[in-house]
């Protein structure tokens, strides 16, 4: 099992899965929901309306239509409140439960953007923290997950990655 950083755009990545940083109404939005949007056409945006909407720390799949990657776990991030309304369980409930829905799907390996780190304002250290703690923990007990990429936009986001998964 790995876990490294990879920089630059999630849609351009042949994976089994990217996560997307979506909101509940899973209908599309900017930064990387857009992003995913825009690559994957029409037909996402149809599938996603049928899914009944997804509540924050929980996820969904889709196939990945026009990307290349296989399909698309959808996931809904916390908006940044402070940090005392239960923002750190719920970006921690993201990554677990993402990662349990590949596993329910034998897919072998992710990629994950920054959720809620950019339009929902979580402090990127903090976030990558809880990134990287769950991810560890979870691929430990993995089956079939067995490379997941922590994306960086920016490379301020790419350093601090690189920087926690080297400690
Ligand atoms: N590839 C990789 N990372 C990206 C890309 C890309 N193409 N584009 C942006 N990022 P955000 P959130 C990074 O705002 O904070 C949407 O409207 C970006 O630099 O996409 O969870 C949804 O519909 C940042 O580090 O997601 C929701 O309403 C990270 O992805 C809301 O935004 C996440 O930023 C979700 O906000």
């Amino acid at each position: 099992m790995t876990l490294r950083a990879w920089r630059g755009d999630i849609t351009a990545l042949a994976v089994d899965a990217v996560v997307n940083a979506a909101n509940s109404s899973l209908l599309g939005g900017g930064g990387v929901d857009g992003a995913i949007h825009r690559a994957a056409g029409p037909q996402l945006r149809e599938y996603c309306s049928k899914l009944g909407g997804c509540a924050v720390g929980e996820a969904r799949l889709s196939p990945g239509f026009g990307l290349p990657a296989r399909y698309i776990i959808h996931t809904v991030g916390p908006i940044w409140r402070g940090g005392a309304q239960g923002e750190p369980e719920q970006l921690a409930a993201c990554y677990r439960n993402s990662l349990a829905l590949a596993e329910q799907h034998q897919l072998q390996s992710l990629a994950f953007p920054a959720i809620s780190c950019g339009i929902y304002g979580y402090p990127l250290e903090a976030a990558a923290r809880i990134a990287v703690s769950e991810l560890r923990s979870g691929l430990g007990a993995a089956a079939h997950v067995r490379e997941v990429l922590l994306v960086g936009f920016s490379a301020e986001q790419d350093e601090l990655y690189r920087r926690l998964l080297d400690a």
